[in-house]
């Protein structure tokens, strides 16, 4: 077991070698993507300072207003992995179509699917945002990868994590065995073990969902929520918190237990969240911490997408308070 303090580049390292079958390309692909996170961390440091705050004037596909560090966090993405040769394509939360490699750059085995930065409401207050990734062995073969390389299964994913630029920037993920979170040390630019094999307590105390949407729920997760406002049957009482980016919220959740959803609504009962670039990634973590993710009636995981930008309910936290949710939906 690595050691606190070990670095992220040598963890990733030793979980390679401890690998029979690793050739290297999902490391060299990682610790891409720490680095594209690191100059993101810096932008996101000096929002106020370098002009980097406010909207550019665009929409994205999700239809929400484009602000400038998601399209700067999009781009150093790309930028950063596109010419690792490990990726056939990629996906983004905030680009409509698949990001195809360059000519210029050899093709890989690799999916790449990503949401840059996450929360983009919460930029311009200096409130915590972050960024989100999945990867998944491409399926198809020639130079380039196709959509049907990005809608697989959660369950196929290779690895998954996210970064969360908050009171300290950490970066976590999985590469199936253990969730593993590192905290960036700015004065040396690099990322320390701090959280090893992070477990999720079975049960938690905090529930966290957006509640001005109560009127829009159906009448079983009405109740359901009012129970969880309610004292509980010791006379404790639990605690509510909600942040409005899924990174903060899911980071709490895992290291401190109970639950946190974004369900469907009557009216749109696919709910808000994006299943490859949000849900997805994060059941993966959740699982491999000990916890659960459910829409509601199925594992996330289990869920086999049919389009690049589709919408999921999200149940996810401690495996006791998830399948509490999903037995009082009925
Ligand atoms: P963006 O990535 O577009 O900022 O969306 C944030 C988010 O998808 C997720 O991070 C939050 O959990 C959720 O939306 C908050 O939504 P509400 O503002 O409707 O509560």
């Amino acid at each position: 077991m690595a050691q606190r303090g070990t670095t992220i580049e040598r963890h990733i390292f030793e979980r390679q070698r401890a690998t029979s079958s690793a050739t290297g390309e999902l490391s060299g692909l990682l610790q891409q993507i720490a680095t594209a996170s690191k100059i993101i961390n810096s932008k996101v440091n000096q929002a106020g300072l370098a002009d980097a705050l406010g909207v550019t004037g665009e929409v994205n596909v999700q239809g929400e207003e484009v602000q400038k560090l998601d399209e700067f966090a999009n781009s150093i993405l790309i930028r950063c992995v596109e010419a690792g040769g490990h990726l056939c394509c990629m996906a983004s939360e905030e680009v409509e179509e698949l990001i195809t490699i360059p000519d210029r750059f050899t093709t890989g085995k690799y999916v790449l699917m990503f949401d840059p930065l996450d929360g983009s409401t919460n930029i311009d207050v200096n409130i915590s945002i972050g960024t989100i990734f999945s990867v998944h062995k491409r399926m198809t073969t020639g130079r380039n990868g196709t959509v049907a390389d990005c809608l697989q299964r959660g369950t196929e994913q290779v690895a998954a994590g996210y970064v969360i630029y908050g009171s300290s920037t950490m970066f976590v993920y999985s590469t199936g065995e253990g969730v593993h979170g590192f905290t960036l040390d700015p004065s040396v630019g690099e990322y320390f073990l701090s959280h090893p094999n992070i477990q999720t307590p079975k049960h938690g105390k905090t529930y966290s969902v957006n509640d001005a949407n109560c009127s829009k729920w159906v009448d079983p997760l009405q109740a359901y929520v009012n129970r969880l406002r309610s004292p509980q049957a010791d006379g404790s009482l639990r605690s509510a918190r909600y942040v409005g980016t899924l990174v903060a919220d899911f980071h709490r959740t895992l290291l401190k237990g109970g639950i946190f959803m974004y369900p469907g609504e009557k009216k749109k009962p696919e709910g808000k969240l994006r299943l490859l670039y949000e849900a997805s990634p994060m059941a993966f973590l959740a699982e491999r911490a000990g916890g659960a993710a459910s829409d509601g009636k199925r594992r996330i995981l289990e869920i086999v997408p049919d389009k690049l930008h589709q919408r999921t309910p999200l149940f996810i936290g401690s495996a006791e308070d998830v399948a509490d949710a999903v037995r009082s939906l009925g």
